[in-house]
């Protein structure tokens, strides 16, 4: 197989994993090309070279296959950091936050958003289970400091935003009205930023 020009990445608009990874990729300035795929007709290729047929997925042009999103913000990191979101504050910190984000609350945030396949609790119950998981935690942390681990961005901010965006956005005008003013500053933050408007652009 000739190896890619430029590194493509197997992506999907909306994804929230794909949006933190096309947000990395481009804060590092590395140029991609972008695929989008159809979730329900994923290519022939992704599948051939990532049988598990998630995206986002990254070839590198020496032919590499990152298949995590986490990983590929990492190797970004690793060729450009311009801003030092890996040394923003304890690595350990911003660890702990995409874990309890990647582990706890996003199969809450699954279950709130498609609530009526979940019908053992209550939408509103759901929502409160993500709320005290993660969402309350994050704002309490917001109120002590500008972004999650200190006063500057760090890869945990990017990593949790796009799951944040789709909490807020199933219910906007309740989002709106809870009591979250560090969290609201914090997502319409990356709401506004270029660096956010830039990825989502279609293609
Ligand atoms: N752990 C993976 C999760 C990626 C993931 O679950 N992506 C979803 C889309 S948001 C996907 O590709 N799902 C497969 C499908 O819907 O067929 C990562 O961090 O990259």
């Amino acid at each position: 197989m000739t190896p890619p020009a430029l590194p493509v990445l197997y992506s999907f608009r909306r994804c929230p994993y794909a949006i933190r990874a096309r947000m990395t990729l481009r804060y590092a300035g590395v140029a991609v090309e972008i695929i989008e795929v159809a979730l329900r007709q994923k290519p022939a290729a992704l599948l051939a070279v990532s049988p598990k047929a998630t995206v986002p997925v990254l070839i590198t042009v020496d032919g590499a296959v990152i298949d995590q999103s986490l990983d590929i913000m990492h190797w970004a990191l690793r060729q450009s950091d311009p801003d030092g979101w890996l040394d923003a504050g304890a690595s350990s910190e911003a660890d702990r936050w995409i874990a309890l984000n990647d582990d706890a609350f996003k199969p809450l945030l699954d279950r709130y958003k498609y609530a009526a396949r979940h019908p053992e609790l209550t939408p509103a119950e759901h929502r409160s289970r993500a709320l005290d998981a993660m969402i309350r935690p994050m704002q309490a942390q917001l109120q002590q400091t500008r972004w999650l681990v200190g006063p500057q961005i760090s890869i945990a901010d990017v990593a949790l935003f796009p799951f944040v965006r789709q909490f807020a956005g199933v219910d906007l005008p309740w989002f709106d009205a809870q009591p979250l003013p560090a969290l609201q500053v914090w997502l319409n933050t990356w709401l506004d930023a270029s660096l956010f408007k830039a990825v989502m652009q279609k293609q």
